[in-house]
């Protein structure tokens, strides 16, 4: 049998299979990026500037992911009569192929889909989404490349595709890019507006969203405790500071993006105290990596600042977000905000820094 669907043929499905292995390669090596920053092995360094590149890369790893959503659809839409082909092995490589292309639509499917509930609901899975993401994302690309060794000999690109199938690639690339543009608003501030599912871009106190409330983190006694002290610790002893020391100490400001793994990010406009202003107050020297803890004793309660970031004029203590003493939910009385780094990473309610 003939198959007699438009979408059922070899040339439109090498063309979806082409920008399937684009945006495939783009989520990948991002989504590498991310997990070398926040799972740093020794070799691995990330450098703080520009301020803006990890913005940039997580923004494509979302997006990639988001557009591989039609494209994934519609390939196997296109190639679904020969899923159910009989004889079902004919040979034992036909048997590889056939496990290969299982394993692939299983596992890309899998990052499809946690990637997707990742950024509409804010971390359902919370400890285990990331490690199983990063493990089935090594499945996907590898399946991938078997494929696409497979399949490269039988390639259809030169030709120009009938008009009835030029028709439903023109769907396929509209689907995609309809997908991006509705999602890119979380993280491109001009599509803002245009965007509807960029849930949380412009929402939150000070024109900033929000990831975990104060409350959600169960700090707001001890976040506003008068009480509370900066607790620098060097191999020099501890310094502690009220808040009030810490606004006496130079202020710097700067223009920085917070920028979520989830894919959205915004600038804003931070003040506070340097990290090399303070480590030099504390005795200590900037470049020295430094350990960032938490009032939130939850899973993002610490984080470890790099030499390049601590070394870094721009990486502060921020007491002031646009303007203002920061609001309770941004961290107050103070957070780390740190040029090109994750939002993850970007620690709220700080009381102890230490010198690694
Ligand atoms: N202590 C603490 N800091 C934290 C978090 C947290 O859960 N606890 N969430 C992080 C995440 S995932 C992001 S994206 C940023 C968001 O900062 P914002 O809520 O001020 O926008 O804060 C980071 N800092
Ligand atoms: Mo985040």
């Amino acid at each position: 049998m003939k198959f007699s669907s438009p979408a059922h043929a070899e040339r439109v499905t090498s063309r979806i299979g082409l920008a399937l292995a684009v945006t495939f390669t783009l989520c990948f090596v991002t989504g590498l990026i991310s997990h070398l920053i926040q799972h740093p092995p020794p070799w691995f360094g990330w450098p703080s500037r520009p301020v803006w590149l990890y913005r940039v890369t997580q923004g494509t790893h979302v997006l990639s992911g988001i557009a591989s959503i039609p494209l994934l659809l519609a390939k196997l839409w296109s190639v679904y009569p020969k899923l159910f082909e009989r004889p079902v092995i004919r040979s034992v490589a036909h048997a590889l192929e056939r496990l290969s292309i299982l394993v692939l639509s299983a596992a890309a499917f899998f990052e499809l889909v946690t990637g997707l509930f990742n950024i509409a609901q804010n971390y359902p899975w919370t400890f285990y989404f990331p490690q199983l993401h990063y493990a089935v994302a090594w499945v996907a690309i590898g399946s991938i490349l078997v494929h696409i060794a497979v399949k490269l000999p039988k390639v259809r690109l030169t030709k120009e595709p009938d008009p009835s199938r030029r028709a439903f690639l023109r769907t396929t690339w509209l689907a995609a890019g309809v997908a991006v543009v509705a999602t890119a608003g979380a993280t491109v501030p001009l599509l803002r507006n245009v965007s509807g599912l960029s849930w949380r871009s412009g929402k939150g106190p000070q024109g900033l969203p929000v990831n975990r409330t104060a409350a959600a983190a169960g700090v707001l006694d001890t976040a506003r405790d008068p009480n509370w002290r900066l607790s620098v610790v060097t191999p020099k002893g501890t310094k502690t500071y009220s808040l009030d020391e810490l606004r006496a100490l130079p202020q710097s400001s700067a223009e920085l993006p917070i920028a979520c793994v989830e894919g959205w990010s915004q600038s804003a406009h931070w003040s506070g105290v340097s990290l090399p202003e303070l480590l030099r107050d504390a005795e200590s020297a900037p470049g020295t990596p430094v350990r960032v803890i938490s009032l939130d004793k939850g899973i993002y309660g610490s984080s470890d600042l790099p030499g390049e970031h601590t070394a870094d004029e721009l990486t502060l203590l921020a007491l002031e977000l646009n303007g203002e003493i920061l609001d309770i939910d941004h961290g107050f009385p103070c957070r780390i905000i740190a040029p090109n780094r994750p939002g993850v990473l970007q620690t709220k309610w700080v009381t102890r820094l230490e010198t690694l």
